[in-house]
């Protein structure tokens, strides 16, 4: 097999934390064998956004905000690929937010890996949904792992920190074999700080709490979750780890019921269109 593409080098600045995620992508596909050839990164716009030029897989550049609903269409043109949806918390949680509530509630196979950095990175340091850390009077920020645990489709809801990188590569493969098993939407929020405008690695440190070194702690039970992110919340940590995951059924397996004929295994050859391409061209000759 012939790869056509060649992953360039990443553009961001020295110490990003997006740097994190991407190592921690290529090293999830390659301990689960994925091949580049059956693989599909899409990611939002942003700096987070330039990901699927770094990595050896297909690629897509998606639409502000617009990565879920596009992942979603390659999903469902061809569920045999391994779908990876990626962008910051300005794309999913500000302009994509509505995206996200309803991948969460569909809950097709697809990995979502959003970069949240508190700001909107590649126009220069506003506040994002996440913003908490830069004026905690003005506004409170968004949690996407509790907004997905509100939607009883969820069945993947995981969070790392780049400066974490054992936990990290851990969450993504536990990420990446949820959606090759088809068992649906695999969210995975990377905490990876914007060094240039608003450089968080020294609080964040101090405050990422890994939920599965808890004793007891039970990643299938939906309330135990809840109770456990808004507990640690409250004291002023941030819960990490594999938090939630549960056997909702995916996306897939609705079409595959109804006997959905998916796009990508339709024999799109001339000579089977033939008989109608040519009573349309008859129609319209003179
Ligand atoms: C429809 C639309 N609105 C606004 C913008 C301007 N814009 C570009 S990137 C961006 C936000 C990027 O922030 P985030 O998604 O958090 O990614 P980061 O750069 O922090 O990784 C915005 C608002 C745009 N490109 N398209
Ligand atoms: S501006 Fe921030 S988010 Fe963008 S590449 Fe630089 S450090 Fe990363
Ligand atoms: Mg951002």
């Amino acid at each position: 097999m012939t790869i056509t593409f060649t992953p360039s080098h990443p553009i961001w600045c020295a110490g990003c934390g997006h740097f994190g995620v991407k190592n921690a992508i290529v090293n999830a596909l390659a301990a689960i064998d994925q091949p580049a050839h059956d693989t599909m990164v899409l990611a939002g716009i942003g700096c987070s956004g330039t990901i699927q030029n770094n990595i050896d897989s297909y690629g897509y550049h998606a639409l502000h905000g617009r990565v879920l609903p596009t992942a979603l269409g390659v999903k469902l043109a061809n569920p045999d690929l391994m779908v990876i949806a990626a962008g910051g918390d300005g794309d999913g949680y500000a302009i994509g937010a509505g995206h996200l509530v309803h991948a969460f509630k569909r809950n097709p196979s697809v990995v979502y890996v959003l970069m949240n950095n508190g700001i909107y990175g590649l126009t220069k340091g506003q506040r994002s949904p996440t913003a908490e850390q830069i004026d905690p009077t003005t506004e409170r920020s968004i949690d996407g792992i509790s907004l997905g645990l509100s939607i009883p489709g969820s069945s993947f809801l995981a969070r790392a920190y780049s400066g974490a990188a054992d936990q990290l590569n851990a969450v993504m493969v536990a990420a990446l074999q949820h959606a090759a098993a088809g068992r649906g939407f695999a969210f995975v929020e990377v905490m990876s700080p914007c060094v240039t405008y608003n450089d968080t690695y020294a609080d964040w440190s101090g405050r990422v709490t890994d939920v599965t070194a808890m004793e007891g702690y039970d990643p299938t039970s939906r309330i135990a979750a809840f109770s456990t992110v808004h507990t640690l919340a409250e004291q002023g940590r941030i819960p990490t780890g594999l938090i939630y995951q549960s056997d909702a059924p995916s996306y897939e397996s609705a079409w595959k019921k109804e006997g959905f004929n998916v796009p990508a295994r339709i024999d799109v050859s001339r000579s089977i269109h033939q008989n109608s391409y040519s009573s349309i061209m008859e129609k319209y000759a003179f």
